[in-house]
């Protein structure tokens, strides 16, 4: 009976740990300040906001592109095509300078803002989820509940974080943004961001971005949420997905939520 009831315990606390952040974790909820046009054929897998203009990369094998943006027409002003056999992930801008890294093909790019004119390629083991900059190291994510900062100028891993809401590790870790001193991360197949502190990888706080993108947009292709920019002159807040026909500004507010429950998508 003692093993029966013992059983029971561990079933009903891997249920929990399953379905309930810690108690005591700030949950976050969203005001839309502004919906504008996303090009529904881009599968984004990174997206940047600099100097007035937004930036994407879209993956898929064979549709993979690094992308200039027009922020109010969601059109693609400039483009850079990669060879069919690279899945574009994550991107970021350091020091005037794209980093592009890739599903699993091990390979990071660099180009020049304007024109996109490929510049290095850099070799890592792994995956290639998200990637971000605090400024002085690439942030990057590979699906774990591992982030991995790099060394801009040879992309060799410095330091890692292990990302935990109180005790447990919170994996599939995607695109990523640097918001003032944070790292935010979207969450695989789930309309939350972690609020990461980038010294401890504990999580500061979750967004509960359920219903962003209502069901009157989505199609059979729709994919996703992913994708986070940050305007840091003005705050301002730009978040998307893949195959998304919307990118919304939000603001983040208070929720009346104690906890965000684990959804599949
Ligand atoms: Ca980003």
């Amino acid at each position: 009976m003692k093993r029966l009831i013992q059983k029971f315990i561990v079933i009903l606390s891997l249920i929990f740990s399953h379905t309930v952040f810690a108690q005591d974790t700030p949950v976050f909820s969203y005001r839309v300040v502004h919906a504008y046009p996303h090009d529904a054929d881009s599968f984004t897998q990174g997206l940047v906001y600099e100097k007035g203009a937004l930036y994407e990369s879209a993956g898929q094998y064979g549709e993979s592109s690094l992308r200039l943006v027009d922020l109010d027409t969601g059109a693609v002003l400039e483009r850079y095509d990669l060879e069919a056999k690279y899945f574009a992930e994550g991107m970021t801008i350091f020091n005037g300078r794209i980093f592009q890294i890739t599903w699993r093909e091990q390979t990071a790019f660099t180009y020049s803002l304007n024109p996109f004119t490929p510049q290095k390629t850099f070799t890592y083991s792994g995956e290639g989820w998200g990637l971000t900059t605090d400024g002085v190291s690439l942030i990057m994510s590979d699906g774990s509940a591992k982030i991995v900062f790099r060394a801009p100028d040879t992309f060799a891993a410095t330091r890692e974080i292990n990302v935990k809401d109180g005790a447990r590790s919170i994996t599939d870790l995607n695109e990523l943004e640097w918001i003032d001193g944070e790292i935010w991360a979207n969450v695989w197949m789930t309309d939350h961001i972690a609020r990461i502190d980038p010294a401890t990888g504990q999580v500061n706080g979750w967004i509960d971005l359920t219903g962003l993108l209502p069901a009157s947009e989505r199609t059979y292709q729709t994919d996703v949420l992913n994708g986070i920019a940050y305007d840091a002159d003005e705050g301002r807040i730009f978040i998307t997905g893949k195959r998304w026909p919307k990118l919304y500004e939000i603001e983040v507010i208070p929720s009346n939520s104690q906890n965000i429950h684990w959804k599949s998508f």
